[in-house]
């Protein structure tokens, strides 16, 4: 009767390993391929007809910045020509710029916005 040779696992090929600094074996350390989000920043313009004091009560209420921040943003945008209210996430900067038009509209202010991508 012929003998059974004894089974052997084959073995993958071992890769030299790495020794994490909390002793884990690192096999194949990948780069990284997940990017964080792009973040969009939320400009305001400058005009001639919406008054400074709507221009800051909105920054107060939808930025949620100070009086005082709210007005040194809104002095920026009338010297300036526009302002950064704030950076989001690409759908918060969206939904900060729709709340300020349709705020501006229902008060019959000319005011704009727009939410722009920035580099990081
Ligand atoms: N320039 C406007 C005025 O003199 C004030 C203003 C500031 C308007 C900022 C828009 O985003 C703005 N009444």
């Amino acid at each position: 009767m012929a003998t059974k040779s004894p089974t052997t696992i084959p073995q993958r090929p071992i890769k030299p390993a790495e020794i994490d600094s909390d002793g884990t074996v690192v096999l194949e350390r990948r780069t990284q391929k997940t990017k964080p989000p792009k973040m969009h920043q939320v400009v305001m313009l400058n005009d001639d007809y919406t008054p400074m004091e709507f221009v800051v009560i909105v920054i107060q209420e939808f930025f949620s910045k100070d009086l005082e921040t709210a007005t040194q943003i809104m002095l920026k945008i009338h010297l300036d020509g526009r302002g950064v209210c704030g950076v989001y996430s690409k759908d918060v900067a969206a939904t900060k710029v729709n709340q300020v038009l349709d705020a501006a509209n229902k008060a019959g202010h000319p005011l704009q916005c727009v939410s722009e991508p920035i580099d990081s």
